[in-house]
């Protein structure tokens, strides 16, 4: 078949690391990531629309099915809006909570203590309310479709995790459902599908987190 579009390819050179480096940089990254904790109460501190931008941007170099990039992060500041949110998600979450999650669902959720109160949609400072484009509207209106989508929707959602950890912000991956009315409340065309609702800031200064425990490697990985 012939090629009918090939992007100009360039040379990659990225910067020669010496082994004891990758060493310690490998080990290093770790430490920093595993000191990453989901937060749930967030101080009103504001965070700059500057570092918000830089997360995104972190978070758009995450890799996709054939570059597709099919995500839209909807970065929600506005107080009315928040509240909005807040409203729709609880109304969601007295639903869930009361009847649509089953007893072994609760029964594994009560330990982390989460309920149908979600003030930090209201007190982050921001939201990222994080959608996945299921196609692209060609101009002429027609449809062309995205590839594994959700794998790299949550790929970018990784790399904004980490980005705001090690930038010292703290974020929760909150799934109020069904989130039908995220798309509603942000105007949000057809092909976008609410992915996770993300409040970024600071902690409240005394937030308790769960004193919960990584898997061992042993338990994680397997090696031939
Ligand atoms: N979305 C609900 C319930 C919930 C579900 C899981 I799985 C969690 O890890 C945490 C919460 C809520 O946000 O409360």
């Amino acid at each position: 078949m012939p090629l009918r579009f090939s992007y100009p390819f360039r040379p990659y050179c990225p910067p020669l690391v010496p082994e004891e480096e990758v060493e310690r940089r490998s080990l290093q990254l770790y430490e920093q990531l595993n000191e990453r904790r989901s937060v749930r109460e967030f101080s009103s501190r504001p965070v700059p629309r500057s570092i918000i931008e830089s997360l995104i941007k972190a978070a758009g170099t995450a890799p996709s099915g054939a570059n597709k990039q099919p995500w839209m992060f909807c970065a929600v500041q506005n107080l009315s809006l928040k509240k909005q949110i807040r409203v729709a998600a609880e109304q969601e979450e007295i639903e869930s909570y009361a009847h649509r999650m089953s007893a072994e669902w609760l029964e594994d959720l009560a330990p982390l203590g989460t309920d149908t109160h979600k003030e930090f949609l209201e007190t982050a400072p921001w939201l990222l309310v994080v959608f996945r484009r299921v196609y692209e509207f060609r101009p002429d209106g027609s449809q062309h479709n995205n590839y594994y989508v959700s794998e790299s929707v949550g790929l970018a959602v990784g790399f904004l995790l980490a980005a705001a950890h090690q930038a010292g912000l703290v974020a929760l991956t909150h799934k109020p459902s069904p989130m039908n009315f995220l798309a509603r409340l942000l105007n949000r065309p057809k092909n976008e599908r609410p992915f996770l609702l993300i409040p970024i800031g600071y902690p409240v200064s005394d937030t308790l987190v769960p004193d919960i425990h990584r898997k061992p490697l042993d338990e994680i990985s397997v090696w031939y």
